[in-house]
């Protein structure tokens, strides 16, 4: 037997243990964060475990009601958006969450209010949930401003207000990926222990990737940088070799890959949806928060996605983020098309 092998096996860096090593880092901390994310964990836990059962447990299909997004809900959505209102709230630590699935925001009630804001997307990817292909869970943490006076003001916060923010991804495994805003760590749930356990460690994007990825399907409503850099991508004249398009239509799955392969991923405004279609404050701000602790770039094709301003709980963004030096290449595209006004 390898005792190395085997010491090293059971020296377990569970995702509890890797936040309160951090928490070392902030002497005035009292553990509410790692008690707020044991919380978020749970929630990821029972639905990783709905997920897998989904096709047994007949919660395929519509839930026969629809959402503030007008959406169809999938009976997956309501129930994973129950769980993690339940466990947020139940925290102790929570004060204001955003639900993509809750037209208003939570505020919760005073008795049982914490510090944090928590903005999520319970279950992401929902064309997907049906067919058995990676979904996902997005959230994104704020600290409130003031206790005594809570309002929509501590949700609708610049991102780079932002204390951590994390996916986690149900897919073949099971994987949690989360920065408290000192690099990003990935962690892999061990069924057997019930446990997530660091399996990618300090993730760092490649600088240039060789993938794009996005819905070639409203290529006729793009503007002109966007139609331009796909173009690029396809035919470089740099006599690089063209990039390999890799669209799997859940945001938390395309940026997992993103995050470890590298490339870029986008999903531009167009004709049709002039703010694009991701939502800034449970998908954009947490992904852009991510991709720029692991080196990478996030991008509205105006500005830097995390120095947006929301004003509405369920506003939208054009984004475009991923490898820095590809999202150089595309902000270089619309900086041109700007000059060129
Ligand atoms: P939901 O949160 O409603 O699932 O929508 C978001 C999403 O599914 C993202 O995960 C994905 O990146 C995008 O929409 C796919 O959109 P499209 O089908 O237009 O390419």
């Amino acid at each position: 037997m390898d005792h190395a092998a085997e010491a090293q096996r059971t020296d377990l860096m569970t995702i509890t243990r890797h936040v309160l090593n951090e928490q070392g880092r902030h002497p005035e901390s009292r553990g509410d964060f790692t008690i707020l994310l044991s919380h978020i964990v749970l929630g990821c836990k029972f639905v990783a475990s709905a997920v897998n059962k989904a096709g047994l447990a007949k919660l395929i299909g519509l839930a026969g009601e629809t959402n503030v997004q007008g959406e169809e809900q999938k009976k997956l959505d309501v129930l994973s958006n129950e769980v993690f209102v339940k466990a947020l709230v139940s925290s102790g630590r929570t004060c204001v969450l955003v639900s993509e699935e809750n037209e208003e925001a939570i505020f919760v009630d005073p008795a049982l209010r914490g510090k944090y804001c928590v903005c999520f997307d319970p279950l992401d990817g929902s064309s997907n949930i049906d067919c058995g292909v990676s979904i996902g869970t997005i959230f994104g943490i704020y600290m409130i401003k003031d206790k005594d006076n809570v309002t929509l003001g501590d949700v609708l916060q610049p991102g780079t207000d932002m204390l951590a923010a994390g996916y986690c991804m149900y897919g073949s495994s099971c994987t949690l990926v989360l920065s408290t805003g000192n690099g990003v760590n990935g962690f892999t749930l061990d069924p057997s222990l019930g446990e997530f356990i660091l399996t990618h460690p300090n993730i760092k994007v490649p600088k240039k990737g060789k993938i794009y990825s996005v819905n070639e399907g409203n290529a006729k409503n793009w503007d002109a940088p966007t139609a331009k850099y796909v173009e690029k991508c396809k035919f470089p004249q740099d006599g690089s070799s063209p990039k390999s398009l890799r669209y799997i239509g859940s945001m938390v799955a395309d940026i997992h890959r993103t995050l470890l392969y590298g490339g870029i991923f986008l999903y531009p405004a167009d004709q049709k949806s002039p703010n694009g279609k991701l939502r800034v404050l449970y998908e954009v701000f947490p992904m852009s928060f991510l991709m720029e602790q692991a080196g990478g770039q996030a991008f509205t094709g105006k500005q830097r996605a995390l120095e947006l301003a929301p004003t509405k709980l369920h506003e939208r963004s054009p984004i475009f983020l991923g490898s820095y030096d590809d999202v150089e290449e595309i902000k270089a595209l619309y900086a041109s098309e700007a000059s060129a006004v």
